[in-house]
Protein backbone atom coordinates (compact mmCIF):
# COMPACT_ATOMS: atom_id res chain seq x y z
CA UNK A 1 0.00 0.00 0.00
CA UNK A 2 1.34 3.83 -1.02
CA UNK A 3 2.74 5.57 2.11
CA UNK A 4 2.21 8.83 1.30
CA UNK A 5 -0.55 10.20 -1.27
CA UNK A 6 -0.88 14.12 -2.91
CA UNK A 7 -4.37 15.03 -3.06
CA UNK A 8 -4.59 17.43 -6.19
CA UNK A 9 -7.94 19.12 -5.37
CA UNK A 10 -9.32 21.66 -2.74
CA UNK A 11 -12.20 21.81 -0.67
CA UNK A 12 -14.61 19.21 0.39
CA UNK A 13 -13.44 16.52 -1.87
CA UNK A 14 -9.64 17.14 -1.17
CA UNK A 15 -10.81 16.97 2.83
CA UNK A 16 -13.04 13.67 1.67
CA UNK A 17 -9.95 11.82 0.08
CA UNK A 18 -7.67 12.76 3.32
CA UNK A 19 -10.33 10.60 5.56
CA UNK A 20 -10.02 7.61 3.60
CA UNK A 21 -6.08 7.91 3.31
CA UNK A 22 -6.04 8.65 7.04
CA UNK A 23 -7.96 5.32 7.67
CA UNK A 24 -5.65 3.19 5.53
CA UNK A 25 -2.60 4.36 7.39
CA UNK A 26 -1.49 6.91 4.24
CA UNK A 27 -0.13 9.86 4.87
CA UNK A 28 -1.79 12.90 2.92
CA UNK A 29 0.40 15.81 1.04
CA UNK A 30 -2.55 19.23 0.25
CA UNK A 31 -1.48 21.32 -2.50
CA UNK A 32 -2.71 24.83 -2.66
CA UNK A 33 -2.89 28.55 -4.09
CA UNK A 34 -2.42 31.30 -2.44
CA UNK A 35 -5.97 31.86 -2.00
CA UNK A 36 -6.34 28.58 -0.04
CA UNK A 37 -3.43 29.21 2.31
CA UNK A 38 -6.26 29.30 4.93
CA UNK A 39 -8.27 26.51 3.69
CA UNK A 40 -9.42 23.47 5.82
CA UNK A 41 -7.85 20.73 3.63
CA UNK A 42 -4.21 22.45 3.76
CA UNK A 43 -5.04 22.51 7.81
CA UNK A 44 -5.66 18.65 7.79
CA UNK A 45 -3.14 16.96 5.73
CA UNK A 46 0.31 15.64 6.77
CA UNK A 47 1.99 18.38 4.59
CA UNK A 48 1.02 21.15 1.93
CA UNK A 49 2.92 22.37 -1.44
CA UNK A 50 1.88 25.77 -2.19
CA UNK A 51 1.89 25.56 -6.13
CA UNK A 52 0.54 28.83 -7.26
CA UNK A 53 -1.85 32.15 -7.64
CA UNK A 54 -5.45 32.08 -7.47
CA UNK A 55 -6.30 31.38 -11.17
CA UNK A 56 -6.76 27.83 -11.67
CA UNK A 57 -4.85 27.57 -14.55
CA UNK A 58 -1.66 28.57 -12.85
CA UNK A 59 -2.07 25.98 -9.33
CA UNK A 60 -4.61 23.16 -9.42
CA UNK A 61 -4.67 22.61 -13.27
CA UNK A 62 -0.27 23.61 -13.22
CA UNK A 63 0.76 19.57 -13.61
CA UNK A 64 4.50 20.81 -13.66
CA UNK A 65 3.76 22.56 -10.11
CA UNK A 66 1.75 19.16 -9.32
CA UNK A 67 4.64 17.27 -10.64
CA UNK A 68 6.97 18.99 -8.45
CA UNK A 69 4.99 19.02 -4.91
CA UNK A 70 4.90 15.00 -5.66
CA UNK A 71 8.71 14.79 -6.46
CA UNK A 72 9.35 17.02 -3.29
CA UNK A 73 7.30 15.54 -0.80
CA UNK A 74 7.82 11.43 -2.11
CA UNK A 75 4.41 11.24 -2.49
CA UNK A 76 3.54 7.94 -4.56
CA UNK A 77 0.33 8.59 -5.90
CA UNK A 78 -2.27 11.19 -6.74
CA UNK A 79 -5.75 11.27 -6.35
CA UNK A 80 -7.39 14.04 -8.49
CA UNK A 81 -10.83 13.85 -6.79
CA UNK A 82 -13.36 15.33 -9.10
CA UNK A 83 -12.89 18.51 -11.86
CA UNK A 84 -9.64 20.09 -12.47
CA UNK A 85 -7.26 17.01 -13.85
CA UNK A 86 -9.26 14.19 -13.04
CA UNK A 87 -10.60 13.74 -16.45
CA UNK A 88 -7.44 14.65 -18.08
CA UNK A 89 -5.91 12.04 -20.24
CA UNK A 90 -2.48 13.89 -20.55
CA UNK A 91 -1.81 14.70 -16.82
CA UNK A 92 -2.39 10.77 -16.20
CA UNK A 93 -0.05 9.97 -19.09
CA UNK A 94 2.71 12.63 -17.53
CA UNK A 95 2.00 10.99 -13.73
CA UNK A 96 3.03 7.48 -14.68
CA UNK A 97 5.54 8.85 -16.86
CA UNK A 98 7.57 9.95 -13.47
CA UNK A 99 6.79 7.19 -11.93
CA UNK A 100 3.87 8.08 -9.54
CA UNK A 101 0.61 5.96 -9.27
CA UNK A 102 -2.36 7.53 -10.48
CA UNK A 103 -5.58 6.58 -8.67
CA UNK A 104 -7.90 6.13 -11.33
CA UNK A 105 -8.48 4.76 -14.54
CA UNK A 106 -5.96 4.65 -17.43
CA UNK A 107 -5.12 7.61 -19.57
CA UNK A 108 -6.47 5.61 -22.52
CA UNK A 109 -9.87 4.35 -20.85
CA UNK A 110 -10.10 8.59 -20.08
CA UNK A 111 -9.25 9.11 -23.54
CA UNK A 112 -11.84 6.63 -25.02
CA UNK A 113 -15.06 8.00 -22.70
CA UNK A 114 -14.08 11.80 -23.61
CA UNK A 115 -14.35 11.48 -27.14
CA UNK A 116 -17.80 10.89 -27.31
CA UNK A 117 -18.92 9.10 -30.31
CA UNK A 118 -16.16 6.43 -29.33
CA UNK A 119 -17.64 5.79 -26.24
CA UNK A 120 -20.90 5.55 -27.47
CA UNK A 121 -19.83 3.11 -30.70
CA UNK A 122 -17.78 1.02 -27.63
CA UNK A 123 -20.46 0.77 -25.41
CA UNK A 124 -23.04 0.10 -27.88
CA UNK A 125 -20.41 -2.58 -28.78
CA UNK A 126 -20.25 -3.91 -25.39
CA UNK A 127 -24.31 -4.83 -25.36
CA UNK A 128 -25.04 -1.13 -23.33
CA UNK A 129 -28.58 0.37 -24.89
CA UNK A 130 -27.75 3.97 -26.30
CA UNK A 131 -29.94 6.80 -27.65
CA UNK A 132 -30.73 6.23 -31.67
CA UNK A 133 -28.83 8.47 -33.87
CA UNK A 134 -26.15 8.73 -36.58
CA UNK A 135 -23.18 6.29 -36.81
CA UNK A 136 -20.55 8.39 -35.54
CA UNK A 137 -19.74 11.56 -36.41
CA UNK A 138 -22.16 13.62 -39.08
CA UNK A 139 -19.49 15.77 -41.16
CA UNK A 140 -22.09 17.45 -43.55
CA UNK A 141 -25.36 19.40 -43.18
CA UNK A 142 -26.65 17.49 -46.36
CA UNK A 143 -25.56 14.15 -43.94
CA UNK A 144 -27.28 15.57 -40.72
CA UNK A 145 -30.58 16.46 -42.99
CA UNK A 146 -30.71 12.72 -44.12
CA UNK A 147 -29.62 11.36 -40.25
CA UNK A 148 -32.25 13.32 -38.81
CA UNK A 149 -35.27 12.26 -41.02
CA UNK A 150 -34.48 9.07 -40.97
CA UNK A 151 -34.30 9.04 -37.21
CA UNK A 152 -36.94 11.64 -36.56
CA UNK A 153 -37.70 14.74 -35.39
CA UNK A 154 -36.99 16.23 -32.90
CA UNK A 155 -33.04 15.64 -33.00
CA UNK A 156 -30.19 16.69 -30.17
CA UNK A 157 -27.21 17.98 -32.11
CA UNK A 158 -24.09 17.54 -30.00
CA UNK A 159 -20.16 17.64 -30.03
CA UNK A 160 -17.90 14.74 -29.86
CA UNK A 161 -15.20 16.67 -27.79
CA UNK A 162 -18.75 18.16 -25.58
CA UNK A 163 -20.93 16.62 -22.35
CA UNK A 164 -22.15 17.62 -19.17
CA UNK A 165 -24.33 19.70 -21.81
CA UNK A 166 -21.83 21.69 -23.14
CA UNK A 167 -22.12 22.08 -27.13
CA UNK A 168 -25.41 20.95 -27.62
CA UNK A 169 -28.42 22.26 -30.24
CA UNK A 170 -31.87 21.08 -29.90
CA UNK A 171 -33.36 21.13 -33.75
CA UNK A 172 -37.24 20.61 -33.06
CA UNK A 173 -38.29 20.40 -36.98
CA UNK A 174 -36.17 20.08 -40.25
CA UNK A 175 -36.56 24.39 -40.02
CA UNK A 176 -33.95 24.42 -37.27
CA UNK A 177 -31.65 21.22 -38.62
CA UNK A 178 -29.57 24.26 -40.63
CA UNK A 179 -28.88 26.89 -37.25
CA UNK A 180 -28.43 23.69 -35.13
CA UNK A 181 -25.58 21.99 -37.04
CA UNK A 182 -23.70 25.18 -37.99
CA UNK A 183 -24.76 26.69 -34.33
CA UNK A 184 -22.87 23.06 -32.57
CA UNK A 185 -20.09 22.78 -34.75
CA UNK A 186 -19.38 26.25 -34.36
CA UNK A 187 -19.57 26.59 -30.73
CA UNK A 188 -17.67 23.07 -30.09
CA UNK A 189 -14.92 24.62 -32.66
CA UNK A 190 -14.76 27.86 -30.17
CA UNK A 191 -15.16 25.69 -27.21
CA UNK A 192 -12.69 22.51 -27.77
CA UNK A 193 -11.15 23.34 -30.86
CA UNK A 194 -13.25 20.25 -32.26
CA UNK A 195 -15.72 20.74 -35.11
CA UNK A 196 -16.72 17.11 -34.64
CA UNK A 197 -20.79 16.76 -34.40
CA UNK A 198 -23.60 13.80 -34.02
CA UNK A 199 -26.85 13.37 -33.77
CA UNK A 200 -29.38 11.72 -31.29
CA UNK A 201 -33.08 11.48 -31.49
CA UNK A 202 -34.02 14.11 -28.25
CA UNK A 203 -35.86 12.05 -26.00
CA UNK A 204 -38.69 15.08 -24.52
CA UNK A 205 -38.98 14.18 -20.94
CA UNK A 206 -36.87 11.73 -19.71
CA UNK A 207 -34.82 11.15 -16.19
CA UNK A 208 -31.54 11.13 -15.60
CA UNK A 209 -30.54 8.12 -13.77
CA UNK A 210 -26.62 6.74 -13.81
CA UNK A 211 -25.39 3.66 -13.19
CA UNK A 212 -22.14 3.37 -10.39
CA UNK A 213 -19.60 1.08 -11.64
CA UNK A 214 -16.38 -0.56 -9.93
CA UNK A 215 -13.32 -2.42 -11.90
CA UNK A 216 -10.28 -3.70 -10.37
CA UNK A 217 -8.31 -3.21 -14.23
CA UNK A 218 -7.96 -7.02 -14.71
CA UNK A 219 -11.26 -8.35 -15.79
CA UNK A 220 -13.21 -8.26 -12.71
CA UNK A 221 -16.15 -5.71 -11.73
CA UNK A 222 -19.09 -4.87 -10.09
CA UNK A 223 -21.69 -2.28 -10.48
CA UNK A 224 -23.63 -0.34 -7.34
CA UNK A 225 -26.99 0.63 -8.54
CA UNK A 226 -28.31 3.89 -9.94
CA UNK A 227 -28.57 7.66 -8.52
CA UNK A 228 -31.33 9.88 -9.91
CA UNK A 229 -29.87 13.05 -10.69
CA UNK A 230 -32.76 14.26 -12.74
CA UNK A 231 -32.47 17.30 -10.78
CA UNK A 232 -30.92 19.61 -12.45
CA UNK A 233 -30.11 23.71 -13.51
CA UNK A 234 -28.10 24.16 -16.34
CA UNK A 235 -26.82 21.38 -16.20
CA UNK A 236 -25.37 21.64 -12.77
CA UNK A 237 -26.93 18.79 -10.38
CA UNK A 238 -28.92 20.17 -7.33
CA UNK A 239 -30.59 17.24 -5.61
CA UNK A 240 -29.46 13.43 -5.81
CA UNK A 241 -30.89 10.32 -4.63
CA UNK A 242 -30.26 6.08 -4.40
CA UNK A 243 -32.07 4.55 -5.09
CA UNK A 244 -34.45 6.38 -8.01
CA UNK A 245 -37.95 6.17 -7.23
CA UNK A 246 -38.74 4.56 -10.23
CA UNK A 247 -36.37 1.84 -10.58
CA UNK A 248 -37.02 -1.94 -9.19
CA UNK A 249 -34.81 -4.64 -7.93
CA UNK A 250 -35.21 -6.30 -11.18
CA UNK A 251 -34.59 -3.27 -13.80
CA UNK A 252 -31.25 -2.13 -11.24
CA UNK A 253 -29.87 -5.70 -11.67
CA UNK A 254 -30.82 -5.77 -15.23
CA UNK A 255 -29.01 -2.57 -15.63
CA UNK A 256 -26.40 -2.87 -13.53
CA UNK A 257 -25.10 -6.59 -14.81
CA UNK A 258 -24.93 -5.15 -18.10
CA UNK A 259 -22.66 -2.12 -17.14
CA UNK A 260 -20.61 -4.24 -14.95
CA UNK A 261 -20.28 -6.51 -18.12
CA UNK A 262 -19.19 -3.58 -20.30
CA UNK A 263 -16.73 -2.32 -17.77
CA UNK A 264 -15.41 -5.59 -16.84
CA UNK A 265 -14.58 -6.49 -20.68
CA UNK A 266 -12.74 -3.04 -20.91
CA UNK A 267 -10.36 -4.35 -17.88
CA UNK A 268 -11.50 -0.63 -16.29
CA UNK A 269 -9.82 0.53 -13.33
CA UNK A 270 -11.65 2.04 -10.19
CA UNK A 271 -14.90 4.54 -9.89
CA UNK A 272 -17.27 4.96 -12.85
CA UNK A 273 -20.29 6.35 -13.94
CA UNK A 274 -22.82 5.18 -17.09
CA UNK A 275 -24.57 8.12 -17.26
CA UNK A 276 -28.34 7.09 -19.14
CA UNK A 277 -31.52 9.37 -20.07
CA UNK A 278 -34.22 6.81 -18.57
CA UNK A 279 -37.96 7.36 -20.27
CA UNK A 280 -41.36 4.90 -19.97
CA UNK A 281 -39.28 1.99 -18.92
CA UNK A 282 -35.97 2.18 -21.15
CA UNK A 283 -32.50 3.42 -20.78
CA UNK A 284 -30.29 5.47 -23.25
CA UNK A 285 -27.03 5.49 -22.97
CA UNK A 286 -25.54 9.15 -22.94
CA UNK A 287 -22.20 9.17 -21.82
CA UNK A 288 -19.75 7.89 -18.74
CA UNK A 289 -17.73 9.70 -16.28
CA UNK A 290 -14.42 8.30 -15.50
CA UNK A 291 -13.91 9.97 -12.33
CA UNK A 292 -15.39 9.98 -8.62
CA UNK A 293 -18.09 11.99 -8.52
CA UNK A 294 -19.67 14.76 -6.49
CA UNK A 295 -22.72 12.64 -5.73
CA UNK A 296 -20.89 9.33 -4.92
CA UNK A 297 -21.89 9.64 -0.90
CA UNK A 298 -25.16 8.31 -1.91
CA UNK A 299 -24.07 5.03 -3.10
CA UNK A 300 -21.97 5.22 -0.25
CA UNK A 301 -24.85 5.10 2.17
CA UNK A 302 -26.81 2.74 0.28
CA UNK A 303 -23.87 0.06 0.06
CA UNK A 304 -22.20 0.91 3.11
CA UNK A 305 -18.85 1.04 1.37
CA UNK A 306 -15.86 4.10 0.54
CA UNK A 307 -15.42 4.06 -2.82
CA UNK A 308 -12.39 6.23 -2.45
CA UNK A 309 -10.78 3.63 0.24
CA UNK A 310 -11.79 0.94 -2.68
CA UNK A 311 -10.04 3.27 -5.72
CA UNK A 312 -6.41 3.76 -3.54
CA UNK A 313 -6.65 -0.20 -3.15
CA UNK A 314 -7.20 -1.02 -6.62
CA UNK A 315 -4.37 1.79 -7.75
CA UNK A 316 -2.40 -0.34 -5.57
CA UNK A 317 -3.04 -3.21 -6.89
CA UNK A 318 -5.29 -5.03 -4.59
CA UNK A 319 -8.23 -6.62 -5.47
CA UNK A 320 -11.12 -4.77 -4.52
CA UNK A 321 -12.68 -5.65 -1.43
CA UNK A 322 -15.91 -6.93 -2.26
CA UNK A 323 -17.95 -8.73 -4.68
CA UNK A 324 -21.60 -8.80 -6.59
CA UNK A 325 -22.93 -10.62 -3.76
CA UNK A 326 -21.99 -8.69 -1.05
CA UNK A 327 -23.24 -5.43 -2.57
CA UNK A 328 -26.79 -5.78 -0.91
CA UNK A 329 -28.15 -1.89 -1.11
CA UNK A 330 -30.45 -0.75 2.32
CA UNK A 331 -32.41 1.81 2.56
CA UNK A 332 -32.79 5.15 0.90
CA UNK A 333 -30.36 8.56 0.38
CA UNK A 334 -30.68 11.91 -0.59
CA UNK A 335 -27.99 14.77 -1.08
CA UNK A 336 -28.17 18.53 -1.44
CA UNK A 337 -25.72 20.48 -2.47
CA UNK A 338 -25.04 23.53 -0.43
CA UNK A 339 -23.60 26.25 -2.72
CA UNK A 340 -22.79 29.92 -1.52
CA UNK A 341 -25.18 31.53 -3.54
CA UNK A 342 -27.88 34.13 -3.33
CA UNK A 343 -31.04 33.18 -4.67
CA UNK A 344 -33.09 33.28 -6.89
CA UNK A 345 -30.52 33.97 -9.75
CA UNK A 346 -28.25 31.60 -7.84
CA UNK A 347 -25.66 34.37 -8.14
CA UNK A 348 -22.23 33.51 -6.53
CA UNK A 349 -21.58 34.85 -3.38
CA UNK A 350 -18.35 34.38 -1.88
CA UNK A 351 -17.31 35.95 1.18
CA UNK A 352 -16.37 35.45 5.06
CA UNK A 353 -18.59 32.96 6.65
CA UNK A 354 -19.04 34.25 10.71
CA UNK A 355 -21.11 31.34 12.08
CA UNK A 356 -21.26 27.67 10.62
CA UNK A 357 -23.02 24.87 12.38
CA UNK A 358 -22.87 21.23 10.74
CA UNK A 359 -26.63 18.92 11.17
CA UNK A 360 -25.67 15.47 12.72
CA UNK A 361 -27.26 12.84 14.54
CA UNK A 362 -28.11 9.47 12.85
CA UNK A 363 -28.10 9.00 9.29
CA UNK A 364 -26.88 12.18 8.35
CA UNK A 365 -23.25 13.25 7.17
CA UNK A 366 -22.10 16.63 6.12
CA UNK A 367 -19.58 17.21 3.64
CA UNK A 368 -17.79 20.00 3.38
CA UNK A 369 -14.22 21.39 4.24
CA UNK A 370 -15.84 25.56 5.54
CA UNK A 371 -15.33 26.85 8.96
CA UNK A 372 -16.45 29.80 10.87
CA UNK A 373 -14.24 32.57 9.87
CA UNK A 374 -13.47 30.71 6.98
CA UNK A 375 -13.31 33.26 3.87
CA UNK A 376 -14.77 31.65 0.68
CA UNK A 377 -12.40 32.64 -2.09
CA UNK A 378 -14.19 34.08 -4.97
CA UNK A 379 -11.70 31.76 -8.03
CA UNK A 380 -13.21 28.27 -7.54
CA UNK A 381 -16.48 26.44 -7.50
CA UNK A 382 -19.63 27.84 -5.28
CA UNK A 383 -20.00 24.49 -3.72
CA UNK A 384 -19.54 24.59 -0.25
CA UNK A 385 -21.03 21.38 1.11
CA UNK A 386 -23.32 18.30 0.75
CA UNK A 387 -25.61 17.22 2.94
CA UNK A 388 -26.18 13.61 2.72
CA UNK A 389 -29.20 11.43 4.99
CA UNK A 390 -29.95 7.86 4.95
CA UNK A 391 -33.22 6.37 6.12
CA UNK A 392 -35.01 2.79 5.99
CA UNK A 393 -36.93 4.23 3.34
CA UNK A 394 -37.92 7.63 0.73
CA UNK A 395 -40.25 8.70 3.37
CA UNK A 396 -37.91 8.51 6.23
CA UNK A 397 -35.15 10.24 4.38
CA UNK A 398 -37.18 13.10 2.98
CA UNK A 399 -38.07 13.69 6.80
CA UNK A 400 -34.51 13.29 7.99
CA UNK A 401 -33.45 15.65 5.38
CA UNK A 402 -36.05 18.48 6.68
CA UNK A 403 -34.51 17.91 9.99
CA UNK A 404 -30.88 18.09 9.54
CA UNK A 405 -31.53 21.34 7.17
CA UNK A 406 -33.18 23.30 9.40
CA UNK A 407 -30.40 22.18 11.78
CA UNK A 408 -27.82 23.80 9.44
CA UNK A 409 -26.24 27.18 9.94
CA UNK A 410 -23.84 29.23 7.45
CA UNK A 411 -23.83 32.77 8.65
CA UNK A 412 -22.49 35.35 6.38
CA UNK A 413 -22.54 34.52 3.06
CA UNK A 414 -26.34 33.63 1.08
CA UNK A 415 -26.77 29.88 0.59
CA UNK A 416 -28.93 27.79 -1.54
CA UNK A 417 -30.40 26.24 1.31
CA UNK A 418 -33.85 27.77 1.05
CA UNK A 419 -34.60 26.15 -2.38
CA UNK A 420 -34.27 22.68 -0.63
CA UNK A 421 -36.67 23.53 1.67
CA UNK A 422 -38.79 25.23 -0.72
CA UNK A 423 -38.06 21.44 -2.81
CA UNK A 424 -39.18 19.73 0.14
CA UNK A 425 -42.52 21.25 0.14
CA UNK A 426 -43.23 20.18 -3.20
CA UNK A 427 -46.04 17.36 -3.89
CA UNK A 428 -43.89 16.24 -7.18
CA UNK A 429 -40.57 16.11 -5.07
CA UNK A 430 -41.98 14.17 -1.92
CA UNK A 431 -43.95 12.00 -4.31
CA UNK A 432 -40.97 11.11 -6.67
CA UNK A 433 -41.98 12.90 -9.64
CA UNK A 434 -39.79 14.37 -11.86
CA UNK A 435 -37.96 14.50 -14.77
CA UNK A 436 -34.69 16.45 -15.75
CA UNK A 437 -37.00 19.63 -16.79
CA UNK A 438 -38.74 19.79 -13.59
CA UNK A 439 -36.64 22.13 -11.61
CA UNK A 440 -36.28 24.56 -14.18
CA UNK A 441 -39.98 24.54 -14.52
CA UNK A 442 -40.33 24.81 -10.56
CA UNK A 443 -37.68 27.66 -10.18
CA UNK A 444 -39.44 29.48 -13.34
CA UNK A 445 -42.85 29.33 -11.34
CA UNK A 446 -40.91 30.44 -8.40
CA UNK A 447 -39.99 33.80 -10.12
CA UNK A 448 -43.47 34.76 -10.91
C1 LIG B 1 -30.03 14.56 -24.31
C2 LIG B 1 -31.32 15.05 -23.98
C3 LIG B 1 -32.39 14.59 -24.72
N1 LIG B 1 -32.19 13.70 -25.72
N2 LIG B 1 -29.89 13.68 -25.33
C4 LIG B 1 -27.56 17.25 -21.25
C5 LIG B 1 -26.29 16.96 -20.58
C6 LIG B 1 -25.67 15.85 -21.33
N3 LIG B 1 -25.00 14.96 -20.42
C7 LIG B 1 -26.79 15.21 -22.04
N4 LIG B 1 -27.89 16.09 -21.98
C8 LIG B 1 -29.06 15.80 -22.60
N5 LIG B 1 -28.95 14.92 -23.62
C9 LIG B 1 -30.94 13.28 -26.01
N6 LIG B 1 -30.78 12.41 -27.02
C10 LIG B 1 -31.44 15.94 -22.92
C11 LIG B 1 -30.31 16.34 -22.22
C12 LIG B 1 -30.52 17.26 -21.13
C13 LIG B 1 -30.30 16.86 -19.79
C14 LIG B 1 -29.80 15.61 -19.47
C15 LIG B 1 -29.59 15.23 -18.18
C16 LIG B 1 -29.89 16.11 -17.15
C17 LIG B 1 -30.40 17.35 -17.41
C18 LIG B 1 -30.60 17.75 -18.74
C19 LIG B 1 -31.12 19.01 -19.03
C20 LIG B 1 -31.31 19.38 -20.33
C21 LIG B 1 -31.01 18.51 -21.37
Amino acid sequence: MFKKVLIANRGEIALRVHRACKEMGISTVAIHSTADSNAMHVRMADESVCIGPPPAAQSYLSVPNIIAACEITGAEAIHPGYGFLSENANFVQIVQDHGIAFIGPTAEHIRLMGDKITAKDTMRKLGVPCVPGSDGAVPTLDEARKVAAEIGYPVIVKATAGGGGRGMKLARTEADIEAAFQTARAEAKAAFGNDEVYLEKYLDAPRHIEIQVFGDGRGKAVHLGERDCSLQRRHQKVLEEAPSPVIDAKTRARIGEICADAVARIDYAGAGTIEFLYEKGEFYFIEMNTRLQVEHPVTEAIYDVDLVQEQIRVAAGLPMSFTQRDLVPSGHAIECRINAESLPDFRPSPGRINTYYAPGGLGVRMDSAIYGGYAIPPYYDSLIGKLIVHARNRELALARLRRALSELVVDGVATTTPLFHALLDEPDIQAGRYDIHWLEGFLAREES
